[in-house]
């Protein structure tokens, strides 16, 4: 197949970033087409026909029809196994490994990001963040405080596995880190001592901040 995969989406959206985070790692050509949240385009009858849960983003990819980011990452992953590396060389361009262990691992690290991360700090971007812009009010500043508890818990299990390893997964960057970063980095904006405390976190999370395609989605809205 020679398209390119066309990702529907809003470059303002956590999900939609994660996708473009792994397409510009790889260096992958794709086609944008921007879809606005505030006006409801997401659930336009055209567009729920594709994406049956009315959200983005929603990649197309010849006859492959595709929605959840993280099942994106992977399809392109799988797609593009050996496309060209981050312009800085730092990236394996194998970010989910194919090896029995090493793969165990990457699950093991991709099920902590969506099951232990994930929840907490969705949460604290709709506090901080959405909820304004979705203009239901300002954040519960109570329950923030009961999340950064919550994820602080979580990250001493992080500082646990990065004292041993590099990336979540092992030595390696694997797509589980780079899932991290869109909500991530919102997070680590209004409570940057969470993460600047704990030292291998600290290390993890600046190492993945500093990926040039990180900067580049990060810098594109
Ligand atoms: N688990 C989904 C989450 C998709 C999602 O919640 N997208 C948000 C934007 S980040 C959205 O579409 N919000 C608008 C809506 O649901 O109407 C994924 O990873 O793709």
């Amino acid at each position: 197949m020679t398209t390119k995969p066309v990702i529907y989406g809003s470059k303002l959206s956590v999900s939609t970033r994660r996708v473009l985070l792994v397409l510009e790692e790889k260096n992958i050509d794709y086609d944008f087409v921007a879809i606005n949240t505030a006006k409801g385009e997401q659930k336009s009858q055209g567009y729920v026909n594709k994406q049956p849960f009315g959200s983005i983003p929603l990649l197309i990819h010849g006859d492959l029809t595709l929605f959840e980011s993280r099942a994106m990452c992977r399809y392109i992953e799988a797609k593009y196994p050996s496309a060209a590396v981050a312009a800085d060389g730092t990236s394996s361009s194998r970010l989910v490994p194919t090896g029995l262990t090493e793969n165990a691992m990457f699950e093991q690290a991709a099920s902590i990001e969506a099951s232990q991360f994930e929840p907490i700090v969705a949460a604290i971007n709709f506090e901080k963040r959405l909820k304004k812009l979705k203009g239901l009010g300002d954040p519960d500043e109570e329950k923030c405080k009961q999340l950064v508890t919550n994820l602080e818990t979580k990250l001493d299990a992080y500082e646990r596995i990065l004292s041993k390893q590099a990336y979540l997964g092992g030595d390696h960057l694997t797509l589980a880190d780079l899932f991290h970063l869109p909500v991530g980095s919102w997070v680590k904006k209004w409570y940057p001592e969470v993460f600047e405390r704990r030292p291998n976190v600290n290390r993890w999370w600046l190492t993945l901040e500093e990926r040039p395609a990180w900067i580049k989605v990060d810098g594109d809205k």
